[in-house]
């Protein structure tokens, strides 16, 4: 699908017909006021063969739907809706289920500001390495985070001046990833999973969290997990500073770590 202009009538658009995804960025300024505020709504007709991402009644959650023949398909985000925070939200629907993410970054910093935010409140380089990690062979996704050349005309964090970024591949321990991280005097761990059968990504993510306990690694690091299946609730639930799944560019990750890293040098001295 091309690019949509909301200020403009987009005419007829071709017909979904099959697994798809799209990407949007909104900001809501009114929520209570408001009910059932629309992100978009396409089809030909009410209910009947729709797809939507809609304010839920008058609430902060947003809900995505997809009517197909007068079935409805529904899943909602909660308090996905932060008044006056412009957010990027993809939503799709895969071979096999409806899926809504809604990204944890708002207000993400572009190439430029990024490098600019990290020199100003930073002053030096920054460090992020990255792997997908146990038997996950699937080196896109981190590759398309990482690699200089980025993905889908987003530059990848080696390409940042102020980023010092290394990729080592897949199929990575966990306690290899950890040694790399230590060497490279890293500030930041990148995870990547994306084979999540029998919960095997699950497994592999908390274990790294584990292991980082247990070597009282866990505070000298930010550490993200990414893949097509992870959300920034369920990194959080176990154990990790962030989550991001389809449509993450590098500026969503490089802008959440460069606030994270100022939020932790403000973050008052603990007291006994
Ligand atoms: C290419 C591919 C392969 C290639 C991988 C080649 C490579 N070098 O990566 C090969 C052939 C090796 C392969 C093998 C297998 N694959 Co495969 N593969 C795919 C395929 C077709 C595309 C994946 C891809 O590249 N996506 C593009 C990238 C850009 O998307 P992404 O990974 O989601 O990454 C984005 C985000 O998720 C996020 N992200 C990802 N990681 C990270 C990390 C961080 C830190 C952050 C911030 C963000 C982030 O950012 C990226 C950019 O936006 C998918 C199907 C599909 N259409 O998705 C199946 C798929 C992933 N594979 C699948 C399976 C089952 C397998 C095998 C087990 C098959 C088998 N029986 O042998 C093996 C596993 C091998 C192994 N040990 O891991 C399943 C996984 C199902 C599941 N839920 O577990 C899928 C979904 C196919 C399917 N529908 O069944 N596969």
């Amino acid at each position: 699908m091309p690019v949509l202009d909301a200020n403009v009538q987009n005419g007829d658009l071709e017909d979904i017909t099959g697994a798809f995804e799209l990407s949007v960025t909104a900001r809501f300024d009114a929520l209570v006021s408001g009910s059932w505020q629309r992100v978009f709504d396409f089809g030909d007709g009410a209910a009947s063969n729709n797809i939507l991402l809609t304010q839920f009644e008058n609430t902060s959650d947003l809900m995505f739907a997809v009517y197909q023949e007068g079935i409805a398909h529904i899943v909602v985000a909660h308090d996905a809706l932060i008044e006056g925070e412009v957010a990027n939200w993809g939503v799709g629907v895969d071979p096999d289920q409806i899926v809504i993410d809604d990204s944890l970054e708002t207000d993400v910093m572009s190439f430029d500001e990024v490098n600019e935010f990290i020199e100003a409140e930073i002053g030096r380089k920054i460090g992020i390495v990255g792997a997908c990690t146990g038997f996950d062979a699937h080196t896109v996704g981190i590759d398309a985070i990482m690699n200089m050349k980025g993905y889908n005309h987003h530059f990848g964090l080696e390409r940042y001046p102020m980023i010092d970024a290394h990729n080592y591949g897949a199929q990575v321990s966990n306690e290899r990833l950890i040694e790399l991280a230590r060497s490279a005097g890293a500030d930041a761990i990148l995870v990547s999973q994306v084979v999540t059968q029998k919960d095997i990504h699950l497994e592999n993510l908390a274990n790294f969290v584990e292991l980082l306990e247990a070597e009282d690694l866990r505070e000298g690091f930010i550490i993200i997990a990414g893949g097509p299946r992870i959300d920034n609730k369920l990194a959080l639930e176990i154990g990790f500073d962030a989550g991001f799944g389809r449509g993450t560019y590098a500026e969503h990750v490089a802008t959440f770590v460069a606030r994270r890293m100022v939020q932790r040098r403000r973050r008052p001295a603990k007291r006994d």
